[in-house]
Formats: structure tokens, C-alpha cells, sequence
């Protein structure tokens, strides 16, 4: 494996030899590193992840310049990125690089343990052992693990109408940015309506599917969990709130519902929450929920 001191010993020979074919320019170099031998050069490089280079346009000897503008405009899609021979053009290649390392990062986050506290979540966990298990076995996020089932038995309010639950799914950074406005208005919606809200937690290495276990436990009449969305590229912050009426161990998405792109830019969270407890109204009146909730509310308004 490389050391410190061997890296440090690469960073100053390249810094070197810069200096050595003339290129210098103000004193600034991340960290500090290599100031014995930098002098005045600067590495300093501009952030290609600003609007300015995303909506520029990347195609060559574009015949009508206004019509790919008006399209770029309708869509965040990358189009208009061109390409140099059978490869991407740099610019274009660097973001979908930094976007991809975004995506990264949510993916292996940890959520904020100040934010759990905030809430008086106490987390447990699925089956899956490790980030990296969960994301091969996705079965292993739908279990408990029995730990958890012991600890939801002995802490959690049983039977009430609604359970909701936070799960880190495929983002934390989704759950952290959208808690602190969703939560309490599903909070504050479900007293308002007079419902019995049950004892909320924290899943570490949740999936959807995981509903069903946790209502095997609780025994509520509707069942949510705010979890992090599979994060797009460059866009982590995206959280879902999946639904469903008594959801049972053969349970699908077709008995669900979902409201999905919660974030700021998106599905507004404050308005998500708002959305989520009127479908928990319509579950509970129809005793139903996802393609049996729309049929029976289709066949109301016929
Ligand atoms: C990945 C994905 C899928 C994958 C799920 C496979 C998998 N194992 O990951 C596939 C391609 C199968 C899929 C299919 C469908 N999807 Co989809 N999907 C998504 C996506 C891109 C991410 C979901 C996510 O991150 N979930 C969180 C992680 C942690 O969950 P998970 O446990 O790993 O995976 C479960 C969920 O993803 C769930 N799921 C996926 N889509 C849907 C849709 C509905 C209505 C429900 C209840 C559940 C559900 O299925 C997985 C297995 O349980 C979202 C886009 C978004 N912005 O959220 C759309 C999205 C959720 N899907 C959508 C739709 C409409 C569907 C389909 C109904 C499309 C169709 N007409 O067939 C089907 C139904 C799926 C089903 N399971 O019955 C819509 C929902 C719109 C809405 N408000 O109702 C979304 C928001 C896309 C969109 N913008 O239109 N989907």
C-alpha cells in the first residue's frame, strides 16, 4: 500500500516540474502542501459543477445554436455535451464524474446521529450487515434483524393508526435535507385528525419492502416510511415516503403508494408532508391502499 510520505513525495516532484517548465502564478496550493517547493504556483482550477458550464453547450459547429439552447433548457437530461472523435469532451466527462461522486458519497453516508436525537429516533437495523451487503442483497434491507424486532417489540407503541419510521434507503443525505420540514407536518397533520401516531425509529439499511416486517411488530392500520430515494446523478437529496394499508409479509408495491421527489426543487417536503397524511386519510376511509385504493376511489367517481 502507498504511505503518506510516499504520496507527499509524488505531489512534490509534480510540483517540482511545474516549477521547473515555468508555470507559476499566486500562492495557493489545497492544504498547504508542498509550500517548500511551490513558491508562487497556484492549482487552483475552476468548478465545473456551476450552471455556467452545465447549460453551456459542448456541440461544434451547431447549425441552428438557438433551437439546442431552447431544447438544453427544457430538460437537466445531458444533451447538447457533444463528443471529440467516439469519447465524451472533457468539460462534459468531469461533471458526469463529480456528479457520479455525489451519488457516491450518499450512497455510503451515515446519517447525522444530531439529527436522529433531534427527532428521539432510536435506530435498529435490517439483516444486511454492512453498506455493502445491502447493497447486493437487496432481500436483506426488506428483514429486521432480530435485534431489531427485540428492541421495536419492547420500545414501540403497538397498534397504533399510523407507524411512520425514517430509513436511510439509498440516500442519508435525502433524509437529512428533508426531516426537519416533513416530519413535523405529518406529525402535526396526523394529531390534527385525531390519529394515534405510534413510536417513530431510525432504519439503518432500509428498503421498501422492509413495511411489511416492521407492521409484522407494530400492528398499525397505515404504515410509512420516509426513506432516501436511489440517488440520480448529482442529485442526493431526493427522498420518497412509501405507504401502505396493514401491510402483511405478502404485501407488494401494488398495495402501496408513494410520494416521491421530496425535496426543495421537487416535491416541496413541506407539501409532501401534507400529501402524505392526506393519503393516510384515504387509506384509512377506504381501508385500502395502492392499485385497490384507485380502483375503489375510481369506482366513487364514476
Ligand atoms: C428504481 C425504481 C424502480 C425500479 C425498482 C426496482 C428496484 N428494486 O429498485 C423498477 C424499474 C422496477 C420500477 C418500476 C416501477 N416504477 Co419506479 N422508480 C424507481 C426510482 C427510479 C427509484 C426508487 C427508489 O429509489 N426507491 C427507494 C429504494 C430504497 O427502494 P427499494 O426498496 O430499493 O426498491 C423498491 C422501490 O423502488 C419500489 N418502487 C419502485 N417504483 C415504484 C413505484 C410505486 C408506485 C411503488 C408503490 C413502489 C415502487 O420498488 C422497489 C422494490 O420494492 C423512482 C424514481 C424516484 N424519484 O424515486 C421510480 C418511481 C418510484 N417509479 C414509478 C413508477 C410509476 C413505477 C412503475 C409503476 C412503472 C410502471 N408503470 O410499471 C413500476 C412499478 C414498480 C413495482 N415494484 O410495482 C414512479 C412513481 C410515481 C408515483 N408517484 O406513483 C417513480 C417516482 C418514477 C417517476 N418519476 O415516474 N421502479
Amino acid at each position: 500500500m502507498i504511505t503518506q510520505q510516499q504520496i507527499d513525495a509524488i505531489i512534490d516532484a509534480v510540483v517540482a516540474e511545474l516549477q521547473r517548465q515555468g508555470i507559476s502564478s499566486p500562492p495557493s496550493l489545497v492544504g498547504g502542501r508542498g509550500a517548500g517547493v511551490l513558491g508562487s504556483l497556484s492549482l487552483d482550477l475552476p468548478d465545473i459543477t456551476t450552471s455556467a458550464y452545465r447549460t453551456r453547450s459542448y456541440v461544434e459547429n451547431v447549425r441552428k445554436p438557438d433551437v439546442l439552447r431552447a431544447l438544453m433548457q427544457t430538460t437537466p437530461a445531458r444533451i447538447g455535451i457533444g463528443h471529440a472523435g467516439p469519447r465524451y469532451r472533457n468539460i462534459p466527462q468531469f461533471i458526469f464524474w463529480a456528479d457520479h461522486a455525489v451519488t457516491q458519497d450518499a450512497l455510503f453516508k451515515e446519517i447525522d446521529s444530531a439529527l436522529l436525537q433531534q427527532f428521539n429516533l432510536f435506530e435498529v437495523q435490517t439483516q444486511a450487515a454492512s453498506r455493502q451487503e445491502y447493497l447486493l442483497r437487496p432481500d436483506l434491507g426488506r428483514k429486521l434483524s432480530d435485534a431489531a424486532r427485540k428492541t421495536l417489540s419492547e420500545r414501540c407503541v403497538k397498534n397504533p393508526d399510523v407507524q411512520v419510521y425514517v430509513a436511510d434507503g439509498l440516500s442519508a443525505s435525502a433524509i437529512e435535507h428533508n426531516l426537519r420540514d416533513i416530519f413535523p407536518v405529518i406529525q402535526q397533520g396526523l394529531q390534527q385528525a385525531g390519529l394515534k401516531m405510534g413510536t417513530p425509529f431510525y432504519v439503518k439499511y432500509g428498503r421498501v419492502g422492509l413495511l411489511n416486517d416492521v407492521n409484522s411488530v407494530v400492528d398499525a392500520k397505515v404504515v410509512v416510511t420516509l426513506i432516501g430515494e436511489r440517488p440520480g446523478l448529482g442529485r442526493a437529496e431526493a427522498a420518497s415516503a412509501y405507504m401502505g394499508y396493514k401491510p402483511q409479509p405478502d404485501s407488494t408495491d401494488a398495495d402501496r403508494d408513494v410520494v416521491c421527489n421530496i425535496f426543495n426543487g421537487g416535491t416541496n417536503p413541506l407539501e409532501a408532508g401534507a400529501y402524505v397524511v392526506e393519503y393516510i386519510k384515504r387509506m384509512l376511509k377506504h381501508q385500502a391502499s395502492g392499485i385497490k385504493l384507485k380502483l375503489i376511489e375510481q369506482g366513487q367517481n364514476k
